[in-house]
């Protein structure tokens, strides 16, 4: 990079100096900034992209040629993605790439629990039905649907499969079963509301339109409190892969709930298992309501596994905090593998069952160390490592230890003398 490096000393001088104005170029320049000249290091010319009518650059924005991250097939749950037949059940989101808090559809995770078999509906005859204990059992068209009030919400969807190992070498593979994006669609409730719901309701069960139909059965509580029927995702249809045209949006709970292609809620007095179950098997609502909701978590996005710090000196570190539990309150980054941990900044306000980016300001003396976050909700519910799970399930934490249940640990990453990242675990 040829600058010296910065200390934190510097990086105030220079925002002081930003900050009052008319001195630039005063103060010792920023990260990698060099004195600008005419001679040298002005900004090249560049070519210009042809554009016609039929390239994407014109019809629908494509991204440039030089952003390449993608998503990946993602071996989840010791599942292998994808399989035997070349069916791909999961993909994975690449957060090391990520800035902010929403996931582009086109990188956003996509699970599904029956190979990549995905309806192809025509919107126009699409309808969901809702019946079962209601006075007025109803049949909604997309329509229909958009002449509702509508609500726009952020939050996350995460796969109960999401889970690190030692064998994970990146963030993407560590964390990547997750995303977060703005969600469109009317509440649930307003569409019960309409439907009557009986006194005796106390679950309710939804089915896709695919070969597998829905997932477990989901209190009545949760359907009146924050489902969203959505329809519309980071400003324009949901993906055919996320659901197209109408999904289920059930914040905070696992990702196997948010059923895709929604076609039919029926309204229950008992639990139900079905087809799809993976094991949700409380059949008290109010035990259920608390286990099907994802922990607190965190995750460093960068500096992370298979990055390369360039040399010591400045660094923001940033990655994303979220729970189930609702909105984060408090993100901790430690840079000495967990002896002294610092509060974290938000970046933006944190909202209920969504991403909150954090960031965290470090000046790296180029040794040998750990970096690692943890966060705590609204709730007061904090992040665990991996230890105190392993104790919390009476297990040795040793190399065969593999989180049970959902994994929300807290995840180390290792940086070598040379810059190197890698899984601290590993
Ligand atoms: N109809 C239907 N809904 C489904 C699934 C499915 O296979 N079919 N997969 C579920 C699982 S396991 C997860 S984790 C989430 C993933 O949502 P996404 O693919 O939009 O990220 O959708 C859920 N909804
Ligand atoms: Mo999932």
């Amino acid at each position: 990079m040829g600058s010296k490096p910065l200390n934190r000393r510097d990086l105030l001088k220079t925002s002081a100096a930003v900050a009052g104005g008319l001195s630039l170029g005063v103060a010792a320049p920023a990260i990698g900034g060099q004195q600008a000249s005419e001679s040298h290091h002005a900004p090249p010319s560049w070519p210009m992209i042809k554009g016609d009518k039929e390239s994407n650059m014109v019809a629908y924005g494509d991204r440039s040629k030089y952003v390449t991250s993608v998503r990946i097939a993602h071996p989840v749950g010791g599942r292998p993605s994808p399989d035997q037949f070349g069916l791909t059940f999961h993909i994975a989101t690449p957060l090391q790439d990520s800035v902010g808090v929403i996931t582009p559809s086109s990188l956003h995770y996509v699970a599904t629990t029956r190979g990549a078999f995905m309806p192809e509906i025509n919107p126009k005859e699409h309808r969901l039905m809702i019946h079962g204990l209601v006075d007025r059992p109803l049949t909604f068209t997309m329509e229909d649907l958009k002449r509702l009030p509508s609500v726009t919400r952020l939050h996350f969807i995460e796969c109960a499969g999401n889970r690190s190992s030692r064998a994970a070498k990146n963030v993407q593979q560590t964390h990547g079963m997750v995303g977060c994006a703005e969600w469109t669609g009317v509440l649930l409730s307003t569409l019960l509301k309409e439907c009557g719901v009986k006194g005796s309701a106390k679950w309710f069960v939804a089915e896709g339109a695919e070969e597998v139909k829905g997932a477990s059965s989901m209190p009545i509580a949760k359907a009146m409190d924050d489902c969203m029927v959505a329809y519309g995702m980071n400003g324009e249809p949901v993906r055919p892969q996320n659901g197209f045209p109408l999904r289920l949006m059930v914040p905070g709970f696992e990702g196997i709930f948010h059923t895709k292609w929604l076609q039919r809620i029926k309204i229950v007095d008992q639990y139900y298992v079905n087809y799809n179950d993976f094991g949700h098997l409380d059949q008290d609502a109010k035990v259920a309501a608390l286990d099907y909701q994802i922990g607190p978590k965190s995750v460093i996005t960068f500096p992370s596994g298979e990055q390369r710090l360039p040399g010591k000196g400045f660094y923001e570190i940033s990655g994303l905090a979220w729970s189930g539990g609702g909105a984060i309150r408090l993100v901790e980054v430690s840079t000495d593998g967990g002896k002294k941990w610092n509060k974290a900044e938000f970046k933006g306000t944190p909202q209920r069952m969504a991403f909150t980016r954090f960031g965290c300001q470090w000046n790296w003396d180029g040794k040998e160390t750990e970096i690692l976050s943890r966060c705590t909700d609204e709730l007061g519910q904090a992040q665990p490592t991996r230890t105190q799970i392993a104790k919390y399930w009476n297990q040795p934490y040793d190399e065969t230890f593999r989180v049970p249940g959902l994994d929300n640990s807290v995840q180390p990453w290792h940086i070598a003398g040379d810059g190197k990242v890698t899984n601290g675990f590993a």
